[in-house]
């Protein structure tokens, strides 16, 4: 059950999460919930990589603002694992423009711009494992138990 549910997504703090101090707080939140961090990292993402990983929004109007915008500055990339990791950080995220994210949820409570939206998490199995290699060795990821699993899964 544990196992066949165990998934693993891309998950980024945004230059302005990183800017406004808000690392430890979705960081946090993330742990809180009971998500294990797999991996994390501080870096400025090069552009090919920024431009790669947003590459279903090319022909948008917003993608070249989006792209300075997140190279702009550091970020911070994780691994997020859990049974159901993807659609439960969607859900801690919440909706993409801040007017309709939930309080409750990091952008609900905490942003109030569509372009300024501080966090990022995979949408999908297919985006989370071409996002993971993208932005990770597979060297970098851990896998380990962590002190309080058997307390969270049935
Ligand atoms: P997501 O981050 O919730 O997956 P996407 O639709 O994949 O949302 O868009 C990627 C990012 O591009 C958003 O998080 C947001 O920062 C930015 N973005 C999306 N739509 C717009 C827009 O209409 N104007 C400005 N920025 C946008
Ligand atoms: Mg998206």
């Amino acid at each position: 059950m544990l196992v066949n549910l165990m998934e693993r997504t891309y998950v980024m703090v945004k230059p302005d999460g990183v800017q406004r101090c808000l690392v430890g707080e979705i960081v946090s939140r993330i742990e809180k919930k009971g998500l294990k961090i797999a991996a994390l990292r501080m870096n400025v993402m090069t552009e090919a990589a920024a431009k790669e990983h947003y590459k279903e929004h090319s022909e948008r109007p917003f993608f070249g603002p989006l792209v300075s915008f997140v190279t702009s500055g550091p970020s911070v990339s994780m691994v997020i694992e859990g049974n159901n990791a993807i659609k439960i950080m969607r859900a801690i995220n919440g909706a993409t423009n801040p007017v309709d994210a939930l309080p409750g949820t990091i952008r609900g409570d905490l942003t109030v711009d569509m372009g300024r939206n501080v966090v990022h998490a995979s949408d999908a199995p297919e985006s989370a494992e071409r996002e993971i290699a993208l932005h990770f060795e597979e060297s970098e990821i851990s896998g380990y138990p962590r002190a309080d699993d058997e307390w969270l899964y049935e």
